[in-house]
């Protein structure tokens, strides 16, 4: 086969199973064959392997701009089926509103995934000092994909937008370093930055078990990308139990897991690395983006969920190390209360019980993200309703609480002060420290009744936990709970959260789980419920608010890494130690009549691996192993434990 182009018959272009990108946009089914050409290529890169491209090109006619136009790139690890020139699929691009607007559209299969060539690597590292053609990265795979369909592709306008959400979200953010110059508009969403730092992978030193379990399931090394094995679902079969609670409990440490069938017997060598590097080691650091974020030349606009439970760091990463290695850059965050990938895929108005008054995820295609695309790749200076649009505001990010949209000058807010949230006795939190000589709660923690991480059944990680009532936990004689007086007014923290403990175990190694949470008045009124997969459930029985005790934001810490995450230490069973860390950001908003929650626990399962409590590399722990500890959190005057927030001055 040619380069540069495919035909029809081969192989290349038979119905390799399709992932459907994106849910099928409002237009009509046919609006993809109608208004747009397809043409695929394989575009050989300074290495020699080929990748391959699907472009859409507006047809004739088809649109009132009649070109040329820019294009709007993707690229994936997910497949860009369905392949074949006369195959199309529900919709190309990110939203319905940018396909009706008529762009070149480009879907590239990541190197090494179906139908490109080369070897696929995990968020393939960046190199930095490129000897000669064979130093190859998604910078350099970018920068040859671009040059050549600025020479081969008809009638456009010389401008490339690159976008994309999570794995694609990585691609775009490491395909703008060192940009090749018709670059003008990137739009990293989800970006995988780091996976061992609080994408993924890891939090706080844990292993996220639950996603991974899941996704590895799927996702699995490809022997010949140009006939994938097929994905199994990522949820449990219907003949195994749909509790995952039970069946990872019983399932024992990940090495054992790691060789199971669902893993191709080991040799997914994807979900092995995940689970064996253990450490921050070299395996990591390589894959690091944001410490490559260099010479970015390109308009960017970072987007991310505050309830992604699975790239909720990476905007935060990519976005600050962008602002920090490109002084001046046109660089926007943008945060909405959404899911994974939720800004695309829902209407944003709520998560589980959680309501947001507001279509939040229309608001942002339209008005957002639509404009910003249209501003730099076409120069459009206004949108549809005849207002001016340009350059984005620095930070444009949804408060929960109040659900309001807000813009700041910078990430976090310049007004906001650090100000700490205390534990004191009797379960009471508040921001005056400690004046007590002594002070200390104790629990029992047993990874084998651990505590779980929803109230209720589920073989995959629902993405409505981050938002879910804790009540179900509150009652655990294993879960510590701190909290505040109902607030006289509203109170706002915007950024990081910061756990700050004072710990000691009897065990020589403990996780220890916080947990900040927004406790509604008992005379909220009552909501209508939703299914795991966010869906309102007709006719279902009212939900009871008042009281209710949602889930702001919670993360774990693996004690072992306290002073170190490459050589972790173990502890000394009753001597007291620090524990400090630091959550994704919040920007949220504790109404007037509320209180402030904190809990404090030592598992949260499967959503995180258990900690044996033995210091051990915890996939290689052995059943016996796993004891249980006393775990104890001073809160004494020389010894307080608390969470550090930023507060915004009340408007
Ligand atoms: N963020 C997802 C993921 C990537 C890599 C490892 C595990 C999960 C995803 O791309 O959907």
């Amino acid at each position: 086969m040619k380069a540069g182009f495919c035909v029809a018959a081969g192989l290349l272009c038979s119905g390799i199973a399709a992932l459907a990108q994106a849910p099928a946009a409002a237009a009509p089914d046919d609006f993809v064959r109608t208004h747009y050409a397809k043409f695929e290529y394989r575009i050989p890169m300074r290495d020699g392997a080929k990748m391959f491209a699907a472009v859409y090109v507006p047809k004739a006619g088809a649109f009132k701009d009649a070109g040329p136009y820019p294009f709007l790139m993707t690229k994936t690890p997910y497949s860009c089926g369905p392949y074949g020139v006369d195959k199309f699929p529900p919709r190309v691009g990110p939203s319905a509103e940018l396909m009706e607007s008529g762009y070149i559209f480009v879907c590239e299969d990541a190197r090494g995934r179906y139908a490109s060539e080369g070897v696929f690597q995990e968020m393939n590292p960046h190199i930095v000092d490129k000897k000669g053609p064979k130093d190859v990265d998604e910078s350099s795979d970018m920068y040859d994909t671009v040059e050549f369909l600025l020479k081969n592709v008809p009638n456009n306008n010389g401008k490339v937008g690159i976008t994309g959400i999570s794995y694609p979200g990585f691609y775009t953010s490491a395909s703008i370093i060192d940009s090749h110059p018709a670059i003008k508009a990137a739009s990293p969403q989800a970006p995988m930055t780091d996976l061992f730092f609080n994408d993924d992978g890891y939090h706080g030193g844990a292993f996220m078990l639950g996603a991974n379990y899941g996704f590895y399931r799927s996702f699995r090394p490809q022997k010949n990308p140009l006939i994938p094995s097929a994905p199994s679902p990522r949820g449990v079969s219907n003949s195994e139990n749909p509790d995952t609670y039970a069946t990872l409990l019983a399932a024992g440490p990940t090495t054992d897991l790691d060789k199971g069938k669902e893993y191709l017997n080991g040799e997914n060598w994807l979900f092995h690395d995940q689970v064996m590097h253990t450490t921050y080691d070299d395996y990591w650091r390589k894959r690091d983006l944001s410490r490559h974020m260099k010479g970015v030349h390109t308009a960017v606009m970072v987007v991310g969920g505050w309830f992604d439970a699975e790239d909720l760091s990476g905007p935060f990463k990519t976005f600050h190390a962008i602002d920090q290695y490109n002084p001046g850059a046109v660089n926007t965050l943008v945060i909405g209360p959404w899911t994974h990938g939720g800004w695309a895929r829902t209407d944003g108005d709520r998560l589980g019980d959680v309501t947001f008054n507001a279509k939040t995820s229309l608001f942002y295609r339209e008005k957002i993200e639509l404009p910003f695309f249209e501003f730099y790749l076409k120069g459009v200076g206004v949108d549809k309703s005849g207002n001016r649009i340009g350059p984005l505001p620095k930070a444009y990010v949804f408060e929960t609480g109040t659900n309001v949209w807000k813009t700041y000058e910078a990430w976090p807010p310049k007004q906001a002060a650090a100000k700490t949230l205390y534990f004191h006795a009797d379960g009471k939190l508040s921001f005056d420290a400690p004046s007590e000589k002594t002070g200390v709660d104790e629990y029992v923690s047993d990874p084998a009744h651990p505590v779980p991480f929803v109230g209720y059944p589920t073989d995959t990680v629902p993405q409505r936990y981050m938002a879910d009532d804790q009540r179900f936990a509150a009652t655990r004689p294993d879960v510590l709970v701190y909290v505040s007086e109902p607030l006289t007014e509203d109170l706002t923290i915007a950024g990081p959260v910061k756990p700050k403990l004072k710990i000691a175990s009897t065990g020589t190694d403990s996780d220890f789980v916080v947990k900040m949470i927004d406790v509604y008045p008992y005379d909220y009124p009552l909501s209508q419920g939703t299914d795991a997969g966010n869906k309102r459930i007709v006719g279902a029985a009212p939900v009871v608010m008042g009281g209710y005790e949602q889930l702001v934001r919670g993360e774990p810490m693996r004690a072992k890494f306290r002073d170190s995450w490459e050589k972790p230490t173990a502890l000394v069973p009753g001597k007291m130690v620090t524990l400090n860390g630091e959550m994704p950001d919040v920007n949220h908003t504790f109404r007037a009549g509320h209180r402030i929650m904190v809990q404090v626990q030592s598992s949260w399962f499967p959503l995180v691996d258990r900690n044996p409590q033995t210091f051990v590399d915890i996939p290689l722990a052995k059943p016996e192993q796993f004891v249980k500890a006393t775990e104890s959190v001073y809160r004494s005057a020389d010894a307080a434990s608390g969470v550090e927030v930023l507060v915004l001055p009340q408007p």
